[in-house]
């Protein structure tokens, strides 16, 4: 995950950018409904006896203004109780501590993490947004079993995605602009691509986890591209060739990280567990 700015998630406090509209249109499910997904939970799990907070943290590059503002509506959406300490850092934990909370939510420059402190358990950043994002894909393409699907990057979140979209059955291809990474996933079943504007034009299903902006006139009519990577740009071309586009700054990960957090504890009531 680059390092998100103010203006990015401005819309996000208030849902400005209302996402489970756009979701629904695209993947015939909201915010809630891919994370429970992501999750492994049912589609009616309340999750309204967690409580959670979300940490402002200074180290490094410092507080981002409006993060945590952001990831607490967001975890309220979700139907949590949650709320921002008033102390940051170690403080701030040891509040969310003497509160009682489930779940905190906190991110430096490179960890971004939902704890649940039932279960000494986290989930990170990384593992929600590539999880979300390729359940979203999933959903918006009406399933992937033996359908050709690309990932573009092959970071932290590529890499996820590669092995979550194999497990859904797609067959997948990655590519990255430093070609021994995207050879790295051939040992889990990828196949590799070099050519990577040839490797867009042939795909119609993407999940597009680098900062990489993709020209309109190499993306295939009718494609679904699902797309965590920021800055997120697609030009009138692209835009209108794309049967959808899937983005969001932070919510669709950060819902996903809560919720996976929660499952630590839900998951070992439900029947089957
Ligand atoms: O609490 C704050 O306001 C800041 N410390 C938030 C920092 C948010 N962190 C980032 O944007 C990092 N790039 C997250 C890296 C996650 C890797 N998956």
């Amino acid at each position: 995950m680059t390092r998100l700015t103010p203006d990015l998630i401005e819309g996000v406090p208030d849902d400005k950018l209302d996402l489970d509209q756009r979701l629904l249109k695209a993947t015939g499910k909201t915010v809630k409904g891919i994370a429970l997904e992501a999750a492994g939970l049912p589609e009616d799990t309340d999750l309204s006896g967690f409580k959670a907070a979300a940490i402002p943290i200074t180290s490094g590059m410092g507080i981002i203004g409006g993060f945590s503002a952001s990831v607490d509506a967001i975890v309220r959406r979700l139907g949590m109780d949650c709320h921002v300490t008033e102390g940051t850092d170690v403080l701030g934990f040891s509040q969310a501590v003497a509160d009682g909370c489930d779940i905190m939510m906190m991110a430096d420059d490179r960890m971004f993490v939902a704890y649940n402190s039932r279960e000494r358990k986290y989930t990170d950043n990384s593992w929600g947004t590539a999880k979300g994002y390729s359940v979203a894909l999933k959903n918006a393409a009406g399933g992937l079993e033996g359908k050709d699907v690309l990932v573009i990057g092959a970071g932290m979140v590529g890499s996820w995605a590669v092995r979550f979209l194999m497990e859904m059955g797609a067959n997948v291809s990655v590519t990255d602009i430093i070609h021994e990474k995207a050879d790295r996933l051939a040992k889990i079943g990828a196949r590799p691509l070099t050519d990577i504007a040839a490797a867009i034009s042939e795909h119609t299903l993407l999940l597009n986890a680098a900062p990489f902006i993709i020209p309109g006139e190499i993306i295939a009519e009718g494609s679904i591209i699902s797309s965590p990577g920021v800055p997120h740009y697609y030009d009138q071309v692209g835009r209108s060739r794309a049967k959808a586009i899937i983005h969001d700054p932070l919510e669709i990960g950060a819902a996903v990280m809560a919720v996976n957090s929660a499952g630590y504890s839900l998951r070992k009531r439900l029947p089957d567990n």
